[in-house]
């Protein structure tokens, strides 16, 4: 009989903390922290057919299609059939939430409620390593030494995607195109929508609602033979 794994996804506007929480959830229970947008980078950076394509509308602040969102996702979680994962940025429309639903059953949908104000102060101090994909915050998680990536050394930049005009318009798109997904999960009986302006304060509610369910389903995968 196949093992009952946990499955999870973190929805949430841009900036509002989705990576950093992914990466406690996947080191504090074992999980294995799927994100679309590292999904999308490491087919830019490969230069496949999806990863051009998915280029040209990351570049205008856009959604990638949801054809090629499928394609570049859903056959890496097809191979996940013995991990238990938490799947970061996807489903962002209706029609990828119900493409995941015909693939698994999911435990839990995360929505993240981050204020307008935090998210365009978040997102101001923040600085990418190109090449690998690493975020710092200058504030929250600074590098050790400034404008400088930690493990290779090179130089940190700013995107133009983190000015507040773009950041607006990426959140209004995010609230209208997120309403349907979020209420397919209300009704599913699995969103948990949480509020703050901190991460570190929202950290503790997020761990005892993953820690409440995932023994339950290891538990409940240990008892079957
Ligand atoms: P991504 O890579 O999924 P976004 O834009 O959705 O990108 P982003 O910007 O990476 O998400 P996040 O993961 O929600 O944000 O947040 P984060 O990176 O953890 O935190 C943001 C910053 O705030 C960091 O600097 C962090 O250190 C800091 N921070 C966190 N908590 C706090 C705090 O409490 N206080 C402070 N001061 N700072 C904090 O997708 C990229 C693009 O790919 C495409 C889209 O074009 C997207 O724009 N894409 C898709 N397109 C279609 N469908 C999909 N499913 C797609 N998935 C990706």
């Amino acid at each position: 009989m196949a093992t009952r794994l946990f499955r999870a996804v973190i929805m949430g506007p841009p900036g509002s903390g989705k990576g950093t929480i992914s990466e406690r959830i996947a080191l504090s229970f074992g999980l294995k922290h799927l994100s679309s947008g590292d999904f999308l980078r490491d087919n830019i950076a490969a230069n496949t057919e999806a990863g051009v394509m998915a280029k040209t509308y990351i570049e205008k602040g856009l959604l990638v299609p949801d054809h090629v969102m499928a394609h570049v996702l859903l056959p890496r979680l097809e191979q996940m059939t013995r991990h238990s994962w938490l799947l970061d940025g996807f489903p962002r429309t209706l029609a990828q939430a119900t493409a995941l639903d015909s693939l698994c059953e999911l435990d839990m949908a995360i929505s993240l409620n981050i204020p307008f104000e935090t998210l365009k102060e978040r997102l101001s101090e923040r600085w990418v390593h190109p090449a690998s994909g690493r975020v710092y915050n200058m504030e929250f998680n600074p590098p050790r030494v400034q404008g400088v990536d930690d493990f290779s050394g090179e130089p940190l930049v700013q995107s133009d995607d983190d000015k507040p005009e773009a950041v607006l318009s990426k959140l209004r798109l995010y609230k209208d195109i997120a309403k349907p997904v979020i209420d397919f999960y209300k009704k599913k009986g699995i969103l948990h929508s949480i509020s703050g302006t901190e991460t570190d304060k929202i950290w503790p509610y997020v761990s005892s609602l993953v820690s409440a369910k995932v023994p339950a389903v290891q538990a409940s995968a240990q008892a079957k033979p």
